[in-house]
């Protein structure tokens, strides 16, 4: 597939991008900036959905429900959704060069990973859907004749789709695809900072022939704003949200007066386990990818590192000087790390690096800004950095950071790891490296999170449960779990 070149404009440069509402663009008069974190500059501006609009979405989203593609068989749904993913990848260079150019990502990861998920999630959900099969239970009756019971799964009705910057178009599409492959429709708010690639799916939903009203776009902020007026909608059925623990417990309070069913993917603290049986390098080169993939922007990322003490002072350095080495740079460098989303988001994880000091932390590598001498000081570039000799209670241990930054420690017992990888408030991931495979089996069984991996890290198959525990979640979406939450099963029973 093409990619674009550095010195092809992105492809939205300098428009005013438009809310999607019932099959029409809306360019509203009010509008903020998309501002590049590569080098300050607005990349174009977008219009902001008021509640108004969202209301007109969410009710043109409610009439096409009753439309002609509430009338659709599932194998036709699943046709056009292959149609999407068909379509996404025709146009693979214009979303590469979107998601890029709206987080600064490398070139390698958007065209690798971002943009090609999002063409998978729309195929593995109409696969899935049209694999479904239906519960049937024959039951006995007092006349003797019996009765069945089969079940028959409806849509929920409108779904929003709440979506985070971090790997913007990969999470928005895992939730819009399994929301229309089981016939709901869908208003999906992207987040502010991050709003190309949704807009150039909703020119995809356009292209492909969804009917209007199915798939609705609206841009805008959270609280206050346009994300909170979608999410406390009373004609909103269900909501599928990924981002913050706090945004996760501010929009279950919105919802909760209408009693809208939820699915949360939030944040983590995610440990990694080092064991000194484990292949060295291996270990090395997951952990090193684990903790500064997507800038440390991923929530899966490991923000603590634990290490076994026979291994631990080697394990460090070559850590550190596998960190050091990182090139930090714009998209199209061939760089490893890209910026952060934003200058206020790297004031953030700055924040960090000094408290990490302030609680006595050593900065073994990192700890501050680059600097190139050129645009990309207007940018949110950050170093990657480690940080170890923290208590177990400092808040920086303790505290989602979501940069590229890790506090690595000693243990000596498989005891004391599992015990230091759940003493937190989160639950999202862990990734355990060891060969020896009793232990894999019995320490990935104690983490008390969602997914743990064991000798790698993120590596995904789309049928797997994916979710988290405590602070990190409610549900689980992934294979037949979005199919159960995206819709409602219904018992009939017929009498024979
Ligand atoms: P965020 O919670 O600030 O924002 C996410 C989305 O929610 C945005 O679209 C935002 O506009 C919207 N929003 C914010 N407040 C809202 C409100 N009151 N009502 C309705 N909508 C609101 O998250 P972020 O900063 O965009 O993303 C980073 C966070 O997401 C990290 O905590 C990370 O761990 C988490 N995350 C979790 C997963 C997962 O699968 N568990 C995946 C990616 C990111
Ligand atoms: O791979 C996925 O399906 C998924 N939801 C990843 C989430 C990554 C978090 O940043």
């Amino acid at each position: 597939m093409r990619l674009p070149t550095a010195s092809e404009p992105y492809p939205l440069s300098g428009m005013r991008l438009p809310c999607l509402v019932g099959g029409e663009y809306i360019r509203g008069n009010e509008a903020f900036d998309n501002v590049s974190p590569v080098n300050g500059r607005v990349l174009c501006s977008v219009t902001h959905a008021d509640a108004a609009l969202v209301d007109r979405a969410v009710q043109a989203a409610r009439a096409a429900l009753r439309g002609p593609w509430g009338r659709l068989s599932t194998p036709e749904r699943c046709a056009l959704l292959r149609k999407v993913a068909d379509r996404i990848e025709q146009r693979f260079a214009d979303f590469v060069a979107a998601e890029i150019a709206d987080t600064g990502k490398t070139l390698q990861q958007a065209s690798s990973l971002d943009i090609p998920r999002g063409a998978a999630n729309f195929r593995a959900y109409a696969d899935l859907a049209l694999a479904r099969a239906s519960e049937c239970f024959e039951m006995g009756t007092a006349d003797g004749r019996g009765a069945l019971n089969y079940s028959v799964h409806k849509p929920v009705g409108v779904v929003a789709v709440v979506a985070p910057w971090n790997l913007p178009f990969l999470l928005l599409t895992w939730k819009v695809a399994p929301a229309l492959a089981c016939g709901n429709t869908v208003v999906a708010k992207p987040s502010e900072e991050t709003p190309s690639s949704a807009a150039l799916l909703a020119e995809v939903m356009q292209e492909v022939g969804l009917p209007p009203g199915v798939f609705n776009l609206v841009h805008g902020f959270g609280p206050g704003s346009t994300g909170e007026a979608l999410v406390s909608h009373p004609d909103v059925n269900a909501i599928a949200f990924t981002g913050e623990s706090a945004t996760g417990a501010a929009i279950m309070k919105s919802a909760a007066d209408s009693v809208k069913a939820l699915s949360f993917e939030l944040g983590g603290k995610n440990a990694a386990l080092v064991f000194a049986d484990a292949d060295f390098s291996a270990a090395l080169e997951g952990t090193l990818r684990s903790v500064f993939a997507n800038c440390g922007q991923v929530c899966l990322c490991s923000e603590r590192v634990y290490v076994e003490r026979p291994i631990f002072e080697r394990f460090v350095e070559s850590l550190a000087a596998r960190a050091r080495a990182l090139k930090i740079g714009g998209p199209f460098e061939g760089a490893d790390l890209g910026p952060l989303i934003s200058r206020a988001h790297r004031e953030k994880v700055l924040s960090y690096y000094r408290l990490a000091r302030a609680e006595h932390g050593e900065i073994v590598c990192g700890g501050g800004v680059p600097v190139f001498g050129d645009e990309r000081d207007a940018g949110a570039f950050i170093e990657p950095t480690i940080v170890r000799g923290l208590a177990e209670q400092a808040r920086c241990v303790k505290e989602e950071i979501f940069g590229p930054v890790c506090h690595i420690a000693p243990f000596d017992a498989e005891e004391q790891a599992v015990q230091l990888a759940n003493d937190t408030r989160y639950g999202l991931a862990a990734a355990v490296w060891t060969s020896n495979l009793q232990r894999a089996h019995r320490v990935a069984r104690a983490m008390e999170v969602g997914i743990a991996w064991v000798n790698d890290w993120f590596l995904r198959d789309l049928r797997t449960p994916f979710g988290g525990v405590k602070l990190s979640g409610i549900g689980r979406e992934g294979g037949a779990h979005s199919l159960a939450f995206f819709s409602e099963p219904m018992n009939i029973c017929v009498k024979l």
